[in-house]
């Protein structure tokens, strides 16, 4: 196994007074003290039962003690399950019940979950208790595990290594570089990889996370333009945001890369950004690449517009179709997860020999740049979050009234996509308002239809398969 010291414990010892994270309102936390509360939380942890191995829920927003209790949970070599805080109760079940977690770490008591809870501050009340922590991380060993869903309805839990993560934060610095002044801005939610990835790049480069709780375009402004902010990583309907609150004025030069990923982004956006001396540097990512694994360089950002860029220097990308054709995105890397957690099966049709078939695809220019030109099936990305059609068709299809649901997304010019439903009833009271009311319920806002039409049935092909792409022409239609 490679091992390499604890990377907390590290930093608290190389850059004992330099920030490791500052809030909005000011406070600050050094590294050596984030250090000593991640140990004294996780000498907490243990009285609960925690050790090596154990996964433990965090379900929480972006506060300190959220960057606390991932660090924490390294002491003990447990396992960070991160969890979306969008979700129904239901759909947080699933998630919990999946990953065997022992327990979830909440801020508050606010959610009725079918597992044991715990807020941050029973934690902090809990005596500490004495024990080994760990000195050193196993790069081989599991560390995080975040959900993503997939084509068959059911989320899947991706499985992070601390290699993983390491060698993510590596090929992210020597594609962007490191400054002594950098401050990276975490204003993207922990429990997607993309914020934490943020994490874990300050622990490793040493230098600090300005962490926001809650996002809101004035407030990540007003964070790039007075507070020292030198790179931040954003989602598309953030730079369309923060595009627009910029008006007229200009960034301060240190604020050197706008980090965007998550999803595709029109040609548009990035030539309005570009105009605007606005450093966007796009990538390709995703959850089962522990975050970007292709990403524009600082001297291609602005030449090659509409592009995700190369991958990252531990990574490798192909494509099975004839040279700067489209096919299947290929992608291979140490920070390429090993699997989904107690999904063999699933596993095993996403890599082979090291390769993770994206289910995305591309091409790439004469000069080996990546374009991506369309998502894995059927995906629909709603504002940077995930949408499965087949989960929402499941969930809808198991109300009273409803034979058959059909899910695709529609542009829409805040979102970027949102979901509409068609559906065929079999009871004539069943009404828009009674589907809404269940799906509510059910499932996370950003997946609820915004629209619902109802039809007397669903396009099929030969095998009796829904043929969405009939339903998506059927959206052009009425829209003109
Ligand atoms: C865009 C965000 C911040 C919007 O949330 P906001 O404004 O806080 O909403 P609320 O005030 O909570 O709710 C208001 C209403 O809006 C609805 N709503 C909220 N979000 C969405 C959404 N996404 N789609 C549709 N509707 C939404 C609420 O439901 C509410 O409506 P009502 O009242 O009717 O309920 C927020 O959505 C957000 O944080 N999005 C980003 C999520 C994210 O992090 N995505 C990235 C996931 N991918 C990865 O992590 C891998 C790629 C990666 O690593 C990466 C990504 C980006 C940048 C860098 C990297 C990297 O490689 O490092
Ligand atoms: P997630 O695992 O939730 O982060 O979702 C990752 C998915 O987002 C990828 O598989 C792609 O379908 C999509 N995606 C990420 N980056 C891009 C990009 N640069 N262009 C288009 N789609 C993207
Ligand atoms: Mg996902
Ligand atoms: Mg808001
Ligand atoms: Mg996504």
């Amino acid at each position: 196994a490679e091992i390499v010291p604890h990377w907390l414990t590290k930093q608290a010892d190389l850059a004992p007074n330099q920030t490791a994270v500052e809030l909005p309102d000011g406070t600050i936390y050094t590294f050596l003290e984030l250090h000593d509360k991640s140990q004294s939380f996780a000498r907490r942890l243990r009285g609960l039962g925690v050790q090596k191995e154990t996964k433990v829920g965090i379900l929480s927003a972006n506060h300190i003690d959220t960057v606390i209790a991932v660090h924490a949970l390294t002491y003990l070599g447990a396992v960070a399950v991160m969890l979306n805080t969008r979700l129904t109760e239901q759909e947080l079940d699933y998630q919990i019940h999946d990953a065997d977690a022992a327990f979830v770490l909440v801020q508050q008591h606010d959610r009725e979950l079918d597992a044991a809870v715990q807020t941050f501050s029973d934690v902090w009340m809990l005596p500490e208790h004495t024990g080994e922590l760990y000195t050193e991380i196993d790069l081989d060993l599991n560390f995080t595990i975040i959900y993503t869903s997939g084509t068959t309805g059911f989320p899947k839990g991706v499985i992070h290594t601390y290699g993983n993560h390491l060698w993510s934060a590596i090929g992210s610095m020597l594609n962007l570089g490191l400054s002594n002044q950098d401050k990276w801005l975490a204003v993207l939610p922990i429990f997607h990889v993309g914020g934490l990835s943020i994490l874990l790049r300050s622990v490793i480069y040493g230098i600090p996370v300005y962490l926001m709780e809650k996002y809101s375009k004035q407030l990540v402004h007003d964070a790039i333009m007075t507070k020292g902010v030198t790179i931040a990583s954003v989602v598309t309907v953030m730079v369309k945001d923060l595009i627009t609150q910029l008006g007229d004025s200009t960034y301060p030069d240190t604020f050197r890369c706008m980090l965007l990923g998550g999803g595709p982004a029109s040609k548009s956006l990035l030539e309005q950004a570009k105009a605007r001396h606005v450093p966007v540097f796009q990538s390709y990512g995703m959850t089962e690449t522990s975050s970007q694994i292709v990403t524009l360089s600082p001297v291609d950002a602005m030449e090659k517009l509409g592009s995700s860029g190369k991958p990252l220097f531990p990574a490798q990308l192909k494509i099975n179709a004839g040279d700067h054709e489209v096919g299947e995105i290929q992608v291979k890397g140490p920070m390429v997860t090993k699997g989904y957690f107690n999904h063999e099966q699933a596993t095993q049709q996403a890599l082979t020999d090291g390769w993770l078939a994206t289910g995305d695809l591309g091409y790439t220019d004469q000069e080996g740049f990546l374009y991506v030109v369309d998502r894995r099936k059927d995906l629909i990305i709603s504002g940077g979050e995930n949408i499965y059609p087949t989960e929402i068709e499941s969930v809808l299809s198991s109300m009273e009234g409803i034979l058959e649901v059909g899910i695709v997304g529609k542009s829409d010019a805040k979102w970027g996509q949102i979901p509409v439903a068609f559906v065929v009833a079999c009871n004539p009271s069943v009404s828009e308002k009674n589907i809404l009311d269940f799906a509510r319920h059910k499932l996370a806002g950003y997946k609820v239809p915004k629209d619902i039409y109802f039809l007397d049935k669903l396009p099929r092909n030969a095998s009796n398969k829904l043929v969405r792409s009939k339903l998506s022409d059927r959206l052009i239609d009425n829209d003109s």
